[in-house]
Formats: structure tokens, C-alpha cells, sequence
């Protein structure tokens, strides 16, 4: 069942995309009313290319569009196709995601968008030559680990700063535990240890527009697949020239694709609770060996996160970016979960009824039913 391309050939014409056995098991009940699989490789205005054993083919989503927005067919999802309707082939069903990078819309009701389904590795990229923003880096990174993709960090135009030690050192710390990767596509410094740990997965590349990431992509792919445009001038930012997230194949044997993406402006949370405790497992290591449990880290005398900014080991930058995110993580939730909202509400109502000054004084200025740091 596994050859099913070409018979005997000693593996899936699909492999080099990331099809294996368990997509294949999956797939076997569509294979049955003789759906052909895919990996979808672009959506645009509804209609999306998939790439088959049998070459990229354009097909509705109609049946899989769905009012919500994360069922909604995106790029790195694999599809079942049908071939046989006269007026062009259908995707009838995606295979569910083993991973999902999601955020929330800056819409103003909130809700999840995916921006690409089943990724290896979420690379970040980030230009050397703006102002590293350390928190947005974090919030990525934040987003990365929530998807159950691994995060990685790309710092491009290496060529353009004369010294890159103290800016990796920087990166580093905002994002422990996860690889940062220095890189220039204009000198090829860096590529080919990026490129041996992008071989044979799917990765995502994200960040904001004019970071550099479709001439990271072309340099990466060997092929001038996307478009690439010189940032602005005047403010030094991109000029969103990536309008679709494309899905494109690595060269090498050990096959592999990348997803490029359009530039991100805002990139909200969604969900992000597990995430943001791998983003911050250095801090969410220090508060456990606060002396108190409930330890607020703002007096308390045996505080492990207060010693850490004393001996300069934590950056108030990063103890108030955690903050800042863990706040915002909150009200996405209390926004969509309509359980929470409820609860939130309800916690309210009987704060208001005990008196909010004894509350406060009960909970030294504490709130809510998750730890506050
Ligand atoms: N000097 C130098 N310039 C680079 C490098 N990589 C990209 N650039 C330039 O940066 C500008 C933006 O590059 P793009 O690849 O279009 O950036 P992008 O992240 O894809 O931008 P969007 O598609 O808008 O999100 C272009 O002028 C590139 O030539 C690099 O390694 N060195
Ligand atoms: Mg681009
Ligand atoms: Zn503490």
C-alpha cells in the first residue's frame, strides 16, 4: 500500500513532500473510494495547488471550506482529492494536522488563523540589520513551540553588520534552548548548516516583511521560485512583496520542503499557554524555587527570579516581556473560550460581592486562577 505511485518502487513519490507510513494509514479510507493524496502546496481565493504522485494539480476546497477558520484548508495540509467531477478536481478531506502554526487575526473577533500545517521546524527569521526586537522574537518563538513545531532562529544579512557575536549572544538568551543561526544569502555564510538542519522535514519560514525570507528561500531551494523586492527607504521596512504561502521542494537527497510566507505585522497569541512555558522555561524554573508557592516576585524575601535580576542572570526586559505576554495570552482566551469568559465572570461577580478591597488585600494584589509572575 505503500508504493502505491509506481508498484515496486522502493518509496512514495510523495516521500520527498514528508509522506510516511503514518500518513499513509491515515490515507488508506480515502484511498478505498479512490481519493488520490497530496500535499496542498498553495491556497489562493479557494482554489489551491496540490501536489500529487501524478504532478501539482489545481483544485476547489469548496467542500472543506468551512466558517471556521482553522479548518479551513492551508498550506503543508494533506488532502484527498477527487479527480473524477467534470468541472475540475475537489479536495474532500484533509488529513488532521500533527502540527499547526496558528495566531490569532487582528481581527476584532478574535480567531485562529493557520499559517501553515504540518511543520518540523518553525524558523523565525529576523534582519541584523534593524534592531533586534527581542520581544517580538519571543512571542515567535512563544507561537513556535505552541504549534508543536521546533522553533528555530534565522538572524539574516549577516553581510551587513561587521559584528554579529553580540547580537547572536542576545538572540540566544531571548530564546534558550533553541538553535540561532546566523546568515547571510548574499555571502552564503551560514547556509549549509541551516540547510543540513532543514534536510528532509518541513519548515516554515516567519517574520516580518523585507526580513529577507524569499531570497533566504530562493538561496535555500537553489531556484528563484519567489519574488523578492528591495525594503523601503524611508522607514526601512519590507514592502510586502510575498503575498501566498508557498510550499516549495528542498534539492538533495534528503528531500524536504520549505513554506514561505508573506510578512507578518502583528502576529498575535492563540492558545499559547504551553508555548509560552517553553519560551520562558528558564523563568518558569527560577519561580519554582521561590521560598514562597505563591511567591509574586516583587518583595518576597528567598525570591529566585528577584535574585536572578540582582545577579543580572534575568533581564527586567525579559521578566516584563513574560509578563506582557502571559497578559495578553489571557485575554485571547477569555475573549474565545466562552467557558473561561463565563468563569472569569462569574470570579468577578463574587469579587465585587466580598468587597474588592479585601480581595486584593487577601491576594496581595494577585489575580486570576493561574499563577501571576
Ligand atoms: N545584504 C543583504 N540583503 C539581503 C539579504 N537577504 C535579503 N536581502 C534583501 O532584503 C530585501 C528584502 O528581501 P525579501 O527576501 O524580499 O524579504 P521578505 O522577508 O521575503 O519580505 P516579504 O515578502 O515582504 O515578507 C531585498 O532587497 C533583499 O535583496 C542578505 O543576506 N544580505
Ligand atoms: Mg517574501
Ligand atoms: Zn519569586
Amino acid at each position: 500500500m505503500f508504493n502505491i505511485s509506481s508498484g515496486s518502487a522502493p518509496q512514495h513519490a510523495l516521500a520527498a513532500y514528508g509522506w510516511d507510513e503514518g500518513w499513509d494509514e491515515e490515507f488508506t479510507p480515502y484511498a478505498g473510494q479512490g481519493l488520490l493524496p497530496g500535499r496542498i502546496v498553495r491556497v489562493d481565493r479557494g482554489l489551491c495547488d496540490v501536489v500529487t504522485a501524478d504532478g501539482t494539480i489545481r483544485a476547489d476546497t469548496e467542500d472543506v471550506f468551512s466558517r471556521d477558520p482553522m479548518k479551513v484548508a492551508c498550506t503543508g495540509d494533506w488532502a484527498a482529492v477527487d479527480t473524477t467531477p467534470s468541472d475540475g478536481p475537489v479536495v474532500r478531506a484533509l488529513l488532521s494536522r500533527r502540527t499547526a502554526f496558528v495566531r490569532s487575526t487582528s481581527s476584532k473577533r478574535s480567531e485562529g488563523q493557520v499559517l501553515a500545517a504540518n511543520v518540523d521546524h518553525a524558523v523565525i527569521a529576523m534582519s541584523l540589520s534593524a534592531e533586534l526586537d527581542l520581544g517580538r522574537l519571543e512571542r515567535f518563538v512563544s507561537l513556535a513551540w505552541t504549534s508543536g513545531a521546533q522553533p528555530l532562529v534565522v538572524l539574516t544579512k549577516a553581510d551587513l553588520v561587521d559584528d554579529t557575536e553580540h547580537l547572536l549572544t542576545d538572540a540566544e538568551g531571548a530564546a534558550p534552548g533553541v538553535q540561532v543561526f546566523v546568515v547571510s544569502s548574499a555571502t552564503g555564510e551560514g547556509l549549509e548548516v541551516l540547510a543540513a538542519v532543514l534536510a528532509g522535514t518541513t519548515s516554515v519560514l516567519l517574520g516580518s516583511s523585507g526580513a529577507g525570507k524569499s531570497t533566504l528561500t530562493n538561496a535555500l531551494t537553489g531556484k528563484d521560485f519567489q519574488e523578492v523586492q528591495a525594503i523601503r527607504d524611508s522607514d526601512g521596512k519590507g514592502r510586502h512583496t510575498t503575498t501566498t504561502r508557498d510550499l516549495l521542494p528542498l534539492p538533495g537527497a534528503g528531500g524536504g520542503v520549505l513554506i514561505d510566507t508573506p510578512g507578518l505585522r502583528g502576529v498575535g497569541l492563540w492558545d499559547a499557554d504551553t508555548g509560552l512555558s517553553q519560551a520562558f522555561s528558564d523563568i518558569e524554573g527560577l519561580a519554582a524555587e521561590c521560598r514562597f508557592q505563591d511567591c509574586s516576585h516583587s518583595a518576597e524575601p528567598g525570591c529566585a527570579v528577584l535574585a536572578a535580576l540582582e545577579d543580572g542572570s534575568l533581564t527586567h526586559r525579559r521578566l516584563d516581556s513574560y509578563r506582557k505576554l502571559l497578559r495578553e495570552n489571557a485575554w485571547i482566551a477569555s475573549r474565545t473560550d466562552y467557558r473561561l469568559r463565563s468563569e472569569m465572570r462569574r470570579e468577578w461577580k463574587q469579587r465585587s460581592a466580598a468587597g474588592r478591597e479585601m480581595y486584593e488585600r487577601k491576594r496581595g494584589g494577585g489575580g486570576g486562577h493561574r499563577k501571576v509572575y
